[in-house]
C-alpha cells in the first residue's frame, strides 16, 4: 500500500473519506460530523425513481451541509476556475454512486439542502441505521440521491473532451 493509500484510508469502519482532487483528503468518522454546524431537513416520503414505489416517510434528518465538507477539504484551484468544473461522486459501501456538480451544489438552491445525515426525528442514527446517510432535500423523487452508509466523496475535475 503507499503512502497516498494510507492517508485516505477510512480511520473507522464507518468513516466517510474525501477523496480525489480535494486540496486536503479528510475523514470524517459519525462524531467528528457533528462538530459542524447543523442543518434539519423537511420530512418527506421516500419513493424510489425507478418504480415510483412509496418506500416510507421520513422524520427530519439533521446533518452537515455537504458544501461545508467539501469546503474543509478545499475546491481544486490548481488551474485558476478549475473548481467549476469540478464533479463529486458519492459513494455507498454497496458500490452504489450518485453524482452532483460543482454548480449543483454551490450555484443553485439544491446545494443548501444536500446533507450528511446523522440524525432522524431527534434520533441518532448509528450503521445498522444506514448512517451517514447522504440525502439531497431539493430532488423531485428523493429515493436516488439517499444514500444509506456513505463511504466516499470523490472530486473529479472534467476537461475537454477532444
Ligand atoms: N447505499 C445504497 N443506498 C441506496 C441504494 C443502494 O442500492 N445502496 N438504492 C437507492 C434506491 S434507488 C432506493 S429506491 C432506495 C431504497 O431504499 P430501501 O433500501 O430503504 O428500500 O435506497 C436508495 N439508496
Ligand atoms: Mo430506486
Amino acid at each position: 500500500m503507499d503512502s497516498e493509500n494510507v492517508i485516505a484510508a477510512p480511520a473507522v469502519d464507518s468513516a466517510l473519506v474525501l477523496s480525489g482532487r480535494f486540496q486536503r483528503p479528510l475523514s470524517f468518522g459519525l462524531d467528528e460530523l457533528k462538530r459542524y454546524e447543523s442543518v434539519v431537513a423537511t420530512p418527506f416520503d421516500l419513493r424510489c425513481y425507478t418504480t415510483n414505489r412509496f418506500i416510507r416517510s421520513v422524520e427530519p434528518y439533521r446533518g452537515v451541509r455537504l458544501t461545508t465538507l467539501i469546503t474543509e477539504a478545499g475546491l481544486p484551484n490548481s488551474v485558476p476556475g478549475e473548481f467549476k468544473r469540478t464533479v463529486f461522486v458519492a459513494m455507498g459501501r454497496d458500490g452504489y454512486v450518485v453524482t452532483f456538480s460543482w454548480h449543483e451544489l454551490f450555484n443553485t438552491p439544491i446545494g443548501e439542502n444536500v446533507m450528511v445525515a446523522y440524525e432522524c426525528g431527534g434520533q441518532a442514527l448509528d450503521a445498522e441505521d444506514g448512517a451517514p446517510i447522504l440525502f439531497s432535500g431539493s430532488d423531485i423523487l428523493p429515493a436516488p440521491r439517499h444514500v444509506k452508509r456513505l463511504a466516499r466523496i470523490e472530486a473529479h475535475v472534467l476537461g475537454p473532451l477532444a
